[in-house]
C-alpha cells in the first residue's frame, strides 16, 4: 500500500485559477478558429464562449476527478490501514470531504451542461456575455463551497504520507519486545533491512520493515514493532501503529527477551504472555554472546526459547508449515 504518492491537494482558488487561465490561454486560438469558420458576429462570439466554457468545465472536472482517483477508497482499505486512518484521522470527516468533492464534480458538470445549452440556444450577443459571467460566478461558488474539504483532504494526505508502507497480503512476522532488547538488530539479521541500531532505548521511531526468503522458498515480511502494549489510548503514535501491525498483519510474533537489560524479567514475561494470547509467538533470547552462562541456562529451563538465529529460523519454518 502506498500513501506516499497521493498528490498535494491545493486550495480552492488554485483550481479555479488553473481552469480560467487555461481557458484564457486558449481563447485566442479559439477566436482565430471561430473567425475562419464564420463571418457572423453572433456565431463567432458563441463559438468562443462555448469553447471557453468547455475548457473550464473539463479542467475543473479533471482536477476534481484526479483528487478522487488518487485518494484511497476508505471502505476498501485493508483492515490495518482502515484502523490506522481511524486512529490518526477523523474517518467520518474524511469521508464527508471526499463526498463533498464528488458533489462538486457532479455540480460543475450539471451547471456547465446547462449553460452550454443556454449559450447555444440564445440569439443575442448580450445574453451570451451575461451567461458567461453568470456561469463563472456560479461555478466558482460551487468550488468555494467545498473550500474546507480541500483543506481537510490536504491535512489527511500529510498524515497519510507518513504511514508505513507494508504488504497486507504477505506472510508477516512481527518482532516485539521491550526497548533496546535488540529487535532492530534481529530484523537486520533476518532480512535485508538496514534499520537504525543504537545502544539507547526508543531508537526505532517508525515501523522498520524488512523482507527475507525462507527455507520453504517463500517471501516473508518482518516488522519491527516497538512498544510495550499499554492501553491503546495511552500509546504514542508509533506504539499504536505497532499494535495495529501485530493485530492485523502479523501471522506470527517473535518475542525478544534480553537478560542484560534493566527491564526486570517479570515485566518482560508479562508482555510475552500478553502477546502469546494474540498470535502464535516464538521466544528469542538476544545478546547470548555477552550473557552469563548460568543466567542463560536457568532461563532456558524456564522458557522455551530460540537462543540463536539458526534455531529461530527453524522454529519459524516449523510453525509456519504447521499453520498452512
Ligand atoms: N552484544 C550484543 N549486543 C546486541 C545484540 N543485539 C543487539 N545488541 C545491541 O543492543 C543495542 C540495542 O539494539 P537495537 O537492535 O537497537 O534494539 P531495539 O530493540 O531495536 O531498540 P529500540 O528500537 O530502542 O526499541 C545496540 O547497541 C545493539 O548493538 C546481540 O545479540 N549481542
Ligand atoms: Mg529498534
Amino acid at each position: 500500500m502506498n500513501f506516499q504518492s497521493i498528490p498535494k491537494i491545493e486550495a480552492a482558488d488554485k483550481y479555479i485559477d488553473i481552469a480560467i487561465k487555461r481557458a484564457n490561454k486558449n481563447a485566442q486560438a479559439i477566436a482565430k478558429k471561430a473567425a475562419k469558420k464564420t463571418k457572423d458576429k453572433l456565431n463567432k462570439v458563441k463559438t468562443i464562449e462555448l469553447e471557453r466554457l468547455k475548457i473550464i468545465k473539463s479542467s475543473l472536472i479533471n482536477q476534481l476527478e484526479r483528487i478522487l482517483k488518487n485518494f484511497p477508497n476508505l471502505d476498501e482499505l485493508p483492515d490495518f490501514y482502515k484502523e490506522l486512518v481511524k486512529t490518526t484521522l477523523e474517518y467520518g470527516k474524511l469521508k464527508r470531504s471526499l463526498g463533498a468533492i464528488n458533489w462538486a464534480r457532479k455540480s460543475v458538470k450539471d451547471l456547465s451542461n446547462k449553460y452550454l445549452i443556454k449559450i447555444k440556444r440564445t440569439m443575442h450577443i448580450d445574453s451570451i456575455i451575461g451567461y458567461r459571467k453568470e456561469y463563472l460566478g456560479r461555478v466558482c461558488s460551487i468550488i468555494k463551497q467545498v473550500k474546507r474539504d480541500f483543506f481537510n483532504l490536504e491535512d489527511a494526505r500529510r498524515i497519510m504520507k507518513n504511514y508505513p508502507c507494508v504488504k497486507t497480503d504477505m506472510f508477516t512476522v512481527a518482532i516485539a519486545g521491550f526497548p533496546n532488547v535488540g529487535k532492530s538488530t534481529l530484523l537486520a539479521k533476518l532480512s535485508k533491512a538496514k534499520p537504525k541500531i543504537a545502544s539507547y532505548a526508543f531508537t526505532t521511531k517508525g515501523l522498520n520493515i524488512g523482507y527475507g526468503v525462507f527455507e520453504i522458498y517463500k517471501k516473508v515480511q518482518f516488522i519491527d514493532t516497538p512498544g510495550t502494549l499499554n492501553r491503546f489510548e495511552k500509546m504514542n503514535a508509533i506504539e499504536q501503529q505497532a499494535y495495529l501491525a501485530i493485530k492485523h498483519l502479523a501471522d506470527m510474533i517473535i518475542y525478544v527477551f534480553d537478560l542484560t537489560e534493566p527491564y526486570p524479567l517479570e515485566q518482560q514475561m508479562k508482555l510475552y504472555n500478553k502477546l502469546r494470547k494474540l498470535k502464535t509467538t516464538i521466544a528469542y533470547l538476544s545478546k547470548t554472546d555477552v550473557l552469563d552462562k548460568k543466567v542463560m541456562s536457568d532461563f532456558l529451563k524456564k522458557v522455551e526459547c530460540a537462543k540463536n538465529i539458526k534455531i529461530l529460523k527453524k522454529e519459524i519454518t516449523k510453525k509456519w508449515v504447521a499453520k498452512e
